[in-house]
């Protein structure tokens, strides 16, 4: 396993879509372990294919549990459908490891309906609810070439755009005197 460098905004690969796999191979396994460990080292609750430069429809995420925080559950997902989403919204601030330290609300379906393979290939169809149900939908949007700042009026994703620009130059300052 290998941690990966995580893709920043606006980097062209962000904005493509990724393509459905037809087989699940051993390479498969090998790219969703290194998300994975890039999501844990980072550290994220989700990552996209497209995050570390790959562009098979496959994600990763991992938004612990209620009761027992330190175990990992980690959700490998591969050829993700949405099947059906409900009527309801929910509201969460949302963040993006290829947009740091920039948060703001989106506005989601509060539960969807994902079809989808896992690493053996076995076909699943289950409901996602919650922070994994605004995750799935996050990480879904990324196979799309969707970031959460297109859920945004222009005059927000403008700011957090702008933010986000003088952060990266404040850092790459920081990192060059060092
Ligand atoms: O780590 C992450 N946190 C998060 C918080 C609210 C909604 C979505 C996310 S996903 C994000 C990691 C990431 O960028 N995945 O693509
Ligand atoms: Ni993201």
């Amino acid at each position: 396993m290998s941690i990966r460098n995580i893709v920043i905004e606006p980097d062209p690969i962000l904005r493509k879509k990724s393509e459905s796999l037809y087989q699940v191979t051993n390479d498969t396994r090998k790219l969703l372990d290194d998300m994975l460990e890039t999501m844990y080292d980072a550290p994220g609750i989700g990552l996209a294919a497209n995050q570390i430069g790959s562009l098979h429809r496959v994600l990763v995420m991992d938004c612990g549990s209620r009761d027992d925080e330190e175990t990992p559950r980690p959700i490998k997902i591969i050829n993700p459908e949405i099947t059906g989403v409900s009527e309801e919204l929910s509201s969460y601030e949302e963040g993006c490891l290829s947009i740091p330290e920039q948060f703001a609300e989106v506005d989601r379906p509060a539960v969807v309906r994902v079809k989808y393979l896992d690493e053996n290939g076995q076909k699943h169809e289950r409901l996602f609810e919650g922070l994994e149900a605004t995750c799935v939908q996050h990480e879904i949007d990324h196979l799309d070439g969707i970031l959460f700042v297109d859920h945004l009026s222009n005059l927000k994703r403008n700011m957090l755009m702008k933010k986000l620009k003088k952060y990266l130059k404040e850092r790459d300052e920081d990192d060059a005197h060092d």
